[in-house]
């Protein structure tokens, strides 16, 4: 397989850390999204919305949008799996992934920070607020839903997470850490979010979650 992808997208690291923990290897294919090249000609011929990361199958598919190619991975390599077994737990796992996939990242991507500065004339610091603004609110929510899932498994009679869900890595745990990440590089305040940051160190501590992170990438920068 092959990822096309970049250090610092939180989109690519969500898929690097889910390869990660599955134990499967890839080509990684940087695509710088600074210098513009996910607008190549190259690029745009086998993905469609102009964006990092894209899979390429070893059959040669190529797969957009991190959190369908997670799921691909999923089902191709279900062990060990990054989705629990009954249906409402993994509907519990999506949510809190949806939380960050489809609340929190898509306001704050670099196209949109990219639009409110250039098209709209907002300031570095109006951007900056925004950028600060929509992650840690979105944060506070993902804190009070794992407060809620934490209150349900303590009522069923079910161990503390370690991690979002359980003490094994799932989809909710490949979406947090690269929110955190970007959060902290854009120095949100991320004090007294206990829950969420308890899972994203626990995260942190295990070596799929080392091995995925931007400075451990071949095209990192920093
Ligand atoms: N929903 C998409 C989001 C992909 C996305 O927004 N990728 C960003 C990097 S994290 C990107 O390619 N940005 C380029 C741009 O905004 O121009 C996914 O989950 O894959």
């Amino acid at each position: 397989m092959q990822l096309y992808n970049y250090f610092r997208s939180s989109a690519s690291f969500r898929v690097r850390i889910a390869l990660e923990i599955k134990g499967l290897g890839y080509d990684y294919i940087p695509v710088h999204l600074v210098k513009g090249e996910h607008r190549d000609p190259a690029y745009l011929e086998r993905v469609g919305d102009a964006l990092v990361p894209t899979l390429v199958t070893d059959g040669g598919a190529a797969l957009s949008q991190s959190m369908a190619i997670i799921e691909y991975l999923e089902d191709t390599h279900p062990t060990p799996a990054l989705l629990p077994s009954t249906p409402l737990a993994r509907a519990r796992v999506r949510a809190l992934a949806q939380m960050v996939a489809c609340d929190i990242h898509p306001i704050n991507n670099l196209r949109v920070l990219k639009y409110l500065v250039h098209e709209l004339k907002v300031t570095e610091d109006a951007k900056t607020a925004w950028y600060r603004h929509w992650v840690r609110s979105g944060l506070e929510a993902f804190e009070r839903q794992l407060q809620l899932l934490a209150d349900e498994r303590s009522s069923q009679g079910l161990a503390p997470s370690v991690l979002c869900w359980g003490d094994t890595p799932t989809l909710a745990d490949c979406c947090l850490v690269p929110q955190v990440f970007n959060g902290q590089r854009f120095n949100v305040d991320l004090g007294g979010l206990p829950l969420t940051m308890g899972a994203f160190e626990a995260c942190m501590a295990l070596p799929a979650f080392q091995r995925a992170q931007p400075s451990s990438c071949p095209d990192n920068e920093a």
